[in-house]
């Protein structure tokens, strides 16, 4: 099957937010906080109203409705009002006649704010007490009474950095006024329906007053889950205002600065092992830096916890995590969502325990490997675990004896030229944590024609959403998926769409499509039935548009029994709504089943070190990867290899630096490097085989963001080859291990 919309982009014909463009649209531009914490004493927007072209300066005293974006917790204002929190904080937006006159005016604008101390280190907002939300603690087994009973212990500190998500299309949204006095959003969103109602919240409006359609997006990565909101209600506060459309488009430079990243975690573990390499205890503790605002902090928390033990089974566990309140931009969903920051913690215990034992960390790795059954600290156990099965399928399919015998023999034939390899065993929780987003709907309709309208609250990001769901579709009613057309995601046709997210997108909304097609698929067997005479519908079947009867090919095509059972005045269309089946989590007992099931896989991650210059290039990337029954093999391999380059990025070019007030200072992409075709290595991805999921649509698995995990498996095999050059070599585990610090590592004085 092709990927939808494959010849759009190809062309550049693929219409996005930004290239709608109403006659007489405004433009907006934001004003934002120079300073990381203090109080407003003084706004003067007058000298900028009165510059040419400039038609309104818009503060929270414009704010019609409640002057407040907070979706967990109600801590984010739109706009702010006496306190500023980040620099980057929205104070006010220029309306204007172009967007260069806004931009201009911006420099009009006189505030004077009284600074407070600021504070952008997680663990020194801990010791002031700035959390969010409560402290969250996940136990199994008993960690103190083993202590003792180990024979190795480890301990260490982690830090993992922020990571931007570095969408190709910029946060923007366009308003427009509709006669109703109501507005239609068109915004960069993955999650409309939270738009819509926070939208209508800032205005002082009922939902149904608010309509927002989105396009398709230029990327996402979470970084438009939360984060898309405040520039949509900004255009929607202007264009409900001043009556006119509104058109707000972040510059680059811009969305570095206002809008926030991966949280950078800061973190302490313990490990304990019998000699033997199995680990009885380990704890640790997360100090997540959420900076300024909740956002979705203490839900990446959450995940973070819940993937604590990565892919190893560890009887006894206790994890600690604390949300942290510091003076950045908010940090926010970033694929993986927490599961990578405490996977990454996990991995570097391990290693360290492997450097005390004097053994390969691999060893390690498959000796806690996870087995069916085995419980998880938050209760649930592993279902149909395929840890084992991938590791062993990645052993035999790349050969990795003779792959580690030729990395030894480089490693005694070259002297500044170093070679390491490391490997990540992956286990992925698929579902929402918080278990009410589990739900999607679908909206189907048959055209007189037998052409099909599909539309969901998935949003085509990119991943490939549409061309999943057009499968499902194609699969259900069996009939070609040209016949099919996916629509663009609108709050009017899909009402109270969780966000496209969690990688659950083509697995929630295509069991709703799947649902809704089968309604329909059931009113056509009745027709069919009643044109051939015959009394049991049941009997009927529908293989590549042509009728069957008890497994017989008759005459009758999709096309005429689509215009029979219009004819019949049978309805067409049908709506459906999924939930996912038996999950629950109790946060009082820190205990449940969150996860419908887990994605597993095993990746090798090859890499050569320059130990003259400490640049580095990551070779290959080996994946064994368990997508169940793919739904879509091309757009899996896909996701694979861009999750898994991504995370590499993420651990080793990928440098956010501020200076000591809070501000940005890799405001732009070439100070802020991230993965190019130079950069990245020959990614060769395996489907384990017979690998079917009971619990997925269609028997496929879940796979946008599990892939992104494999990357950890780059920064140990460059702690490994920077051990074969200096073996006495002091390793942190401090990300992203950059070029610099390699060198500065290997030429530090001992
Ligand atoms: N978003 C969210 C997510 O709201 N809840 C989640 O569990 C999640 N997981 C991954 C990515 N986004
Ligand atoms: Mo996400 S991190 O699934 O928006």
């Amino acid at each position: 099957m092709k990927r939808t919309e494959a010849e759009l982009h190809a062309r550049g014909e693929a219409l996005f937010t930004a290239d709608y463009l109403p006659e007489g649209t405004l433009f907006a531009a934001v004003f934002a906080s120079p300073e990381a914490h203090g109080e407003v004493s003084h706004l003067d927007t007058g000298a900028a109203r009165s510059q040419a072209g400039v038609v309104a300066v818009l503060t929270a005293k414009d704010i019609p409705g409640e002057n407040q974006i907070g979706n967990l917790i109600q801590d984010e204002p739109l706009l702010a009002t006496r306190e500023v929190h980040y620099v980057g904080q929205p104070i006010a937006l220029v309306v204007a006649k172009s967007e260069a006159l806004a931009r201009r005016a911006l420099a009009a604008i006189h505030v004077v704010i009284q600074s407070r101390p600021a504070v952008f280190e997680p663990r020194e907002a801990f010791k002031r007490g700035n959390l969010i939300g409560p402290v969250r603690t996940f136990v199994l087994g008993d960690v103190d009474r083993i202590w003792p009973r180990c024979e190795v212990m480890v301990e260490g500190r982690v830090d993992t950095g922020a990571q931007e998500h570095v969408y190709m299309e910029t946060q923007n949204a366009l308003a427009i006024p509709r006669e109703d006095g109501g507005l239609k959003v068109f915004s960069s969103t993955q999650a409309p329906s939270m738009g819509q109602r926070l939208i209508a919240r800032v205005l002082g409006c009922a939902m149904h007053q608010i309509e927002v359609e989105v396009p398709r997006l230029g990327g996402a990565f979470g970084g438009k889950e939360e984060q898309a909101t405040p520039w949509a209600a900004l255009a929607a506060l202007a264009a409900h205002r001043l009556q006119k459309p509104v058109k707000l488009a972040l510059r680059r430079r811009e969305d570095l600065r206002m809008t926030g990243k991966r949280h950078p975690y800061s973190s302490d573990f313990k490990m304990g092992l019998s000699k033997e390499g199995q680990i009885l205890a380990y704890e640790a503790h997360y100090y997540q830096n959420a900076g300024a605002t909740a956002d979705l902090s203490t839900a990446v928390l959450e995940r973070s916890l819940f993937h604590a033990t990565g892919s190893y089974f560890i009887p006894n566990v206790r994890i600690q995590g604390a949300c942290c309140r510091t003076n950045l931009p908010s940090n926010t969903a970033c694929r993986g969502f927490g599961a990578p920051q405490a996977t990454f913690v996990m991995e570097a215990a391990l290693f360290r325990a492997a450097q005390v034992l004097k053994v390969d960390p691999a060893a390690l790795q498959r000796k806690n490997l996870l087995r069916e059954g085995d419980p998880f600290p938050y209760g649930m156990r592993v279902e149909n675990c395929r840890a084992e099965a991938c590791w062993e399928e990645s052993v035999r399919r790349y050969e990795l004896s003779a792959l580690e015998e030729r990395i030894a023999r480089f490693n005694a034939e070259h002297g500044l030229e170093k070679k390491g390899i490391a490997r990540l065993p992956l286990c992925f929780g698929i579902s929402f944590t918080s278990t009410f987003l589990n739900q999607a709907s679908a909206l189907v309709h048959v055209y007189t024609d037998g052409s099909v309208s599909v539309s969901t609250g998935a949003i085509e990001v990119g991943q490939g959403v549409k061309a999943k769901i057009q499968a499902v579709a194609a699969r259900t009613f069996s009939i070609a998926p040209e016949r099919i057309k996916v629509e663009n995601t609108t709050t009017t046709r899909i009402a109270n769409a969780s966000p496209t997210a969690a990688s659950t997108a083509a697995d929630l909304n295509g069991h709703a499509t799947r649902l809704a097609c089968l309604t329909i698929a059931k009113r056509l067997q009745e027709t069919a039935a009643r044109l051939l005479s015959c009394d049991r519908p049941e009997a009927i079947g529908i293989i590549d548009e042509m009728v069957y009867l008890d497994g017989v090919r008759t005459d009758l095509r999709w096309e005429q029994l689509i215009a029979q059972t219009y004819l019949d005045r049978i309805g067409l269309s049908a709506h459906a709504h999924y939930a996912t089946p038996q999950i629950y989590f109790d946060r009082n007992q820190e205990k449940g089943r969150p996860f419908a099931y887990h994605v597993f896989g095993t990746a090798i991650v090859e890499v050569t070190l320059d130990g003259l210059r400490g640049t580095y290039r990551f070779d290959s990337i080996k994946v064994t990867h368990d997508a169940g029954a793919s739904l879509h093999p091309a757009i899996d391999r896909g996701q694979v290899e861009g999750g898994a380059v991504q995370g590499l990025g993420w651990l080793t070019l990928e440098e956010i630096l501020s200076d000591d007030q809070g501000r940005l200072l890799t405001d732009t992409l070439t100070d802020y490097k991230i993965p190019d075709l130079y950069f990245a290595p020959e990614v060769h991805v395996h489907f384990l085989e017979q690998a079917e999921n009971p619990e997925g649509l269609f028997h496929s698995k879940a796979i946008g963001e599990p892939p992104f995990l494999y990357g950890i498996a780059g920064y140990f095999a460059l702690l490994k080859a920077m051990q074969h050059f200096r073996p006495e070599v002091k390793m942190d585990f401090a990300a992203p291990l950059t070029p610099e610090k390699v060198l500065m590592a290997l030429y530090a004085e001992a």
